[in-house]
């Protein structure tokens, strides 16, 4: 057995809590924070926090909060020891200390990756959803919260109460207008607690929003042993990722921030148009490749865009459906942009399973696909593409695969799409059954009488031909 990794450095100052270590934020914003306290000189160690499971703790505490980052290139594999994170808490063992980590004033930026669910939030409207368990519970127990929203209510009431300076919350999610969702969010949640509070945050407290992207699949035992392999030393905290990576970020902070830009973090006004390019173009086929390769018995994003038809579904959705409903970003060119896109999904060192991202759906759908669904039926046009990608999700929300065996769903709202997609026998009733759930989908996009009959058409192509037949029939 080799030895464990072990820390090199004394550890900085905590000057930012993120909540959420999973993978993605230790092979993104972890990565940029080393590089920013490599080039400034300055304290900006890392708190990490968990919300639910001790696993990241268990896996970092014993090698002093180090771990290995490898890039997975077309040319090999490059790793790099990151050391930002000083230590790991696990929120259920003691909430109270999560908030006294947050409320402590030498913390000047509270930074999230809790993954769209962790928001709390209706993903149709983005408002809070007061009926999830954990804001009834964190509303009724504030001072022992459960939710991320709960925990910055917390801090952020401790810091008014103090008379200090409130910290900036940096949403690092792939949502819409993040840091305004966020913001929406714990207004909303704050002004339910104490009105007073909700208006100083929303005089006080900045939620600059971002664009974050870098492909990170998550950790596998395979991956394990093969840096242990390559380096002579064991570290089950190590991350994969691609070479690629972007952070478009709202320059707006309360008391100052790493100097990010050290590692090629790009600040600017306004975030929106990079994050609809982000979103709609890499997120969106991410999904629809997810369901539509799944179908069809493919486990990763490279093994899909193998197929020839496959790649043509992406060119062809691109150019034909979503590019048409993305404002120009500054300094981007779109096509160049999805060109990019496809040469890093065959990515052969990346194994990114579709089952990984097809996790989540009636979280992800409505800003990765509906949002592009909804602009080219404004325009008169029916997306028939992205009405093949919503029907591909349906078949994989009902739970059985084209084989017949059972589809190990992960999803907070499986139980309700199980039910729907089961309430029917037809395609046009699974259909209705489930564009009827408005946590997902809007009464105008769900009644609008073009886009229900694409969904039902692909649903009964994919029914009846498979997937793989069905993509190659749109692909052309
Ligand atoms: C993926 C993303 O899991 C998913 O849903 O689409 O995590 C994707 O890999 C990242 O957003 C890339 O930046």
């Amino acid at each position: 057995m080799p030895d464990r990794l072990t820390r090199r450095t004394t550890p900085a100052k905590t000057g930012i809590v993120h909540l959420g270590p999973g993978a993605f934020f230790r092979a993104f914003q972890a990565i940029y924070t080393a590089e920013a306290m490599a080039a400034q000189g300055s304290d900006w160690g890392i708190t990490a926090v968990s919300l639910k499971s001790p696993t990241a703790r268990d896996q970092l505490d014993p090698q002093g909060g180090v771990y290995t980052a490898v890039e997975l290139g077309p040319e090999g594999r490059k790793s790099q020891v990151i050391e930002s994170i000083v230590r790991v808490l696990v929120a259920p063992e003691d909430p109270a200390a999560v908030v006294a980590a947050m409320a402590d004033p030498g913390v000047r930026i509270v930074s999230l990756t809790i993954t769209e669910k962790g928001y709390c939030h209706d993903p149709a409207t983005g408002r809070l959803n007061r009926d999830h368990l954990d804001i009834v519970h964190d509303l009724a127990n504030p001072g022992q919260p459960r939710s991320a929203p709960g925990m910055i209510v917390a801090a952020l009431a401790a810091r008014q109460k103090a008379g200090g300076k409130p910290f900036t919350v940096l949403t690092c999610d792939n949502l819409p207008s993040n840091g305004k969702l966020a913001k929406g969010i714990v207004l909303e949640f704050a002004r339910a607690v104490d009105p007073a509070l909700a208006d100083w945050i929303a005089a006080n407290v900045p939620f600059p929003s971002t664009m974050v992207d870098r492909i990170t699949p998550a950790t596998t035992p395979a991956d394990v042993a093969a840096l242990a392999k390559a380096e002579g030393y064991d570290d089950p905290a190590c991350v994969m990722h691609e070479p690629f990576r972007q952070w478009v970020i709202e320059d707006d902070f309360a008391d100052g921030r790493p100097a990010w830009e050290a590692g090629g973090a790009q600040f600017v006004r306004d975030v929106e148009a990079h994050e609809l390019m982000k979103l709609r173009c890499l997120n969106g086929t991410h999904s629809t490749l997810a369901y539509l390769g799944y179908l069809a018995g493919y486990q990763t994003i490279a093994e899909t865009v193998a197929d020839p038809a496959y790649a043509a579904l992406c060119d062809r959705l691109w150019r034909e459906e979503i590019v048409p409903t993305v404002p120009q970003p500054e300094g981007e060119d779109l096509a160049a942009y999805c060109a990019a896109l496809l040469a890093r999904y065959r990515n052969p060192g990346i194994r990114h399973r579709t089952w990984q991202i097809a996790m989540d759906g009636s979280q992800k759908l409505p800003q990765r696909l509906l949002g592009v669904a909804r602009a080219r039926l404004a325009s008169g046009e029916v997306p028939k593409g992205v009405c093949l990608a919503v029907a591909g999700w349906m078949r994989y929300v009902g739970g059985v695969d084209e084989a017949g065996a059972a589809i190990d769903v992960r999803d907070p709202l499986a139980a309700e799409l199980r039910a729907a997609s089961d309430s029917a026998d037809t395609p046009e009733g699974k259909v209705a059954a489930l564009l009827a759930l408005r946590q997902v989908f809007d009464a105008a996009l769900a009644e609008d009488a073009a886009f229900r009959a694409c969904v039902t058409d692909a649903y009964r192509t994919l029914a009846t031909k498979g997937a793989r037949a069905a993509v190659a029939d749109y692909a052309g």
